[in-house]
């Protein structure tokens, strides 16, 4: 049976960018060979980059074990990833290289070398050892963005104790029904952390955590707030008082390629947060092929940040181990984008020669929000690529970053991936790809992904499901202690296919253009409708900073578009705006993608990792009682949204 679209392909972007010629001419990659290598024979192709990009104890003996869903890497390998990243480089003289430039949200400042981070690792190593961690014990870690973090992360791959970083936004609740799936043993946090202006607690939402987390035995505390806190005798230690005497030699545990690395729950929408499995050898291969080849990486000169948060996969695969695993100089930074004031970002490219940027779409269009002046204020001529990732990037917004970010000089890689998948997947190779604003391209060298229809038949042309068809390297082994659920949700949809969950459209020349969340599509008339083209088009608007797409039950279409929008800063709104937005998304992209009502709004609820929370604005529109707002960035926003919405006129 021929495959049939089951998403409409219906926003059409035709401006190109081939790679400027000055960046080709340096790229590591300049041209095709190394995909080709590697469609040729994708085992031998990962197997060779498992070689060169990671120093293991001992060699593998074959290079994937695969009983679909469960994959085994590079098996028979015995390596240590803090030896990777740490170690070898000392080893090598490039000890005195940074490796962290950390500016605080206050403003202090700590310059980091691979040396420095080497000897703290190993005394952090040794003083987790002398509170009983062992091999296989499992760890969490709830911390604010200090170097301590990475410390903590690294000690723990040192001894092959899985770390499980929560995020330090996370409440008590999270923290404490995580801290009790894995398991963990000792707590790794801060009093507190910088975050815009003032110190949020990290210590009293950690204490009612361990109140009903039984097999917490140690509770290390990093001072950085300096706020107040009680210490409770023989389980809480302060992090400076056990490093005093620590001793920094602590030689790393040899583990096997298929050893845990980490947990990294992902809340999902409803369910019990599943605890998603990274092991060793793949890990660290693919996220150091990815951070080397996407970002065109030069170590000895260039100065890389990925702005996102380590308590992320983001942070864990590009702030932590693919950057360090390749002896990359990265920047860190604690605080939010518009502390002091809307141009921090910005002074800390300048100050620091950033040559490399990797944000969210949520981020560059906070910025479109917030107008050119902010960047034009800077000096950000030592960047040369851009990165993005974590939504699709919407066309306008893409282009504004090439533009008043990159200055018209650097290519703009949007990358797709997930927690799941732990590296990037899709994206452009920056010297190779001809680029096309708001598209992540081609799947990379290695990976394969096949967008299917309904029955799983896969089609060249058009929107569906998008689908990965062989393991990768850095691929989640399952979710922790529960397998089934591992295997019915990400292989049962499709037979002997992964499915992201997203979906994808591919265009004449090949291209591959993610939609957002299948769970998303909305139903108009019979027609399956993507919300992020509709968002797309009115993004495309010179006027809309941002905008958020959902489709209410509606009597005569089953479905309508309702769309919540933020204009640029400055411009004011009355209905005759929403009517000329309506308008421009049917000229843009037809009528069926016309919104029925605009709701315009100063904010949008979103994930504290920056995600659109469709689901509470599908509440907001069909009027119903919220659900489960706990994973708000800010709550507040989703009350104004209700006030506005009762007031916007909808069409007849
Ligand atoms: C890295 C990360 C995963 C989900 C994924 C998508 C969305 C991420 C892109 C993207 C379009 C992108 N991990 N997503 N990157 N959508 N283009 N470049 O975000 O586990 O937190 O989220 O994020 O829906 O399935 S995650």
């Amino acid at each position: 049976m021929a495959a049939e679209p089951t998403i409409e392909a219906l926003y059409l972007e035709d401006r190109t960018f081939p790679p400027p010629e000055e960046f080709r001419r340096n790229a590591l990659i300049a041209d095709a060979k190394i995909s080709e290598e590697a469609e040729a024979d994708w085992e031998g192709f990962w197997a060779k980059q498992a070689r060169e990009l990671v120093s293991w104890s001992t060699d593998f003996d074959t290079v994937l074990e695969w009983k679909l869903p469960f994959a085994k890497w590079f098996v028979g390998g015995r390596l240590n990833v803090s030896y990777n990243c740490l170690d070898r480089h000392v080893e090598a003289g490039r000890g005195d290289r940074v490796a962290y430039h950390w500016e605080g949200e206050p403003g202090d400042t700590r310059t980091i070398t691979y040396a420095d981070l080497h000897t703290e690792v190993g005394k952090f190593a040794n003083v987790l050892k002398s509170l009983g961690v062992e091999k296989g014990d499992r760890v969490a870690i709830y911390m604010p963005m200090i170097p301590e973090l990475p410390v903590a992360m690294l000690a723990c791959a040192r001894l092959g104790a899985p770390h499980s970083v929560v995020f330090g936004g996370f409440s008590s609740d999270a923290l404490r029904d995580r801290i009790n799936d894995a398991e963990a043993k000792v707590l790794i946090t801060a009093d507190g952390g910088n975050r815009r202006g003032s110190v949020f607690p990290l210590k009293p939402p950690a204490d009612q955590a361990i109140a009903e987390a039984p097999s917490i035995e140690h509770v290390i505390v990093v001072a950085r707030g300096k706020n107040d806190v009680e210490m409770v005798e023989g389980r809480d230690h302060w992090y400076h008082e056990l490093m005093r005497d620590a001793s920094p030699d602590c030689p790393p545990e040899p583990m096997d390629s298929e050893d845990l690395l980490y947990l990294l729950y992902t809340s999902g929408t409803t369910a019990k947060p599943k605890g998603i499995m990274h092991t060793t050898g793949g890990y660290l291969t693919q996220v150091a092929f990815t951070h080397k080849y996407v970002f065109d990486l030069h170590p000895d000169t260039d100065v890389y940040w990925c702005a996102a948060d380590i308590g992320w996969v983001t942070g864990h695969s590009y702030i932590v181990y693919g950057p360090l695993a390749n002896g990359a100089t990265s920047v860190i930074y604690e605080g939010t984008p518009d502390t002091p004031n809307r141009d921090r970002l910005w002074s800390i490219v300048e100050k620091y020669r950033v040559t490399t940027l990797y944000t969210a779409p949520t981020a560059i269009r906070t910025f479109m929000k917030w107008g050119p002046q902010e960047p034009e204020q800077h000096d950000l001529s030592s960047l040369r690529l851009l990165g993005s990732v974590g939504e699709p990037i919407n066309p306008e917004a893409w282009v504004w970053y090439w533009q008043h970010i990159g200055g018209g000089r650097c290519p703009v890689v949007d990358t797709w991936w997930q927690t799941e998948t732990g590296a990037i997947m899709i994206s452009p190779l920056p010297g190779v790809t001809t680029l096309k604003p708001g598209s992540a391209t081609f799947p990379l060298p290695g990976i394969a992904a096949e967008v299917v229809d309904e029955q799983g038949n896969r089609f060249e042309k058009g929107g569906g499901y998008l689908t990965l068809t062989r393991p990768w390297p850095s691929m989640l082994r399952g979710i922790y202690r529960d397998p089934e659920r591992y295997q019915e949700t990400y292989w049962s949809r499709f037979a002997g296919r992964y499915f992201a969950g997203d979906g994808a459209k591919v265009d004449d020349d090949g291209y591959l253009w993610l939609l957002g969340r299948v769970d998303d599509v909305m139903n108009v008339s019979g027609h399956r409708v993507s919300t992020t083209e509709v968002e797309s088009a009115l993004v495309d608007h010179q006027t809309v900073a941002e905008a958020a797409v959902v489709g209410a039950k509606d009597e005569t279409t089953g479905q309508a578009i309702i769309a919540f929008v933020t204009l640029k800063g400055g411009i004011e709104h009355d209905a005759a705006h929403g009517e000329m937005l309506r308008e421009h998304v049917a000229a843009k992209i037809g009528r069926f993608g016309r919104p029925k009502t605009i709701i315009f709004t100063d904010d949008l609820p979103k994930t504290r990792s920056g995600k659109i929370m469709r689901r509470l604005l599908r509440d907001v529109a069909e009027g119903r009682d919220l659900g489960d707002t706990t994973t708000l960035a800010d709550p507040a926003v989703v009350d104004e949204i209700r006030r506005r919405s009762q007031t916007s006129p909808t069409e007849e």
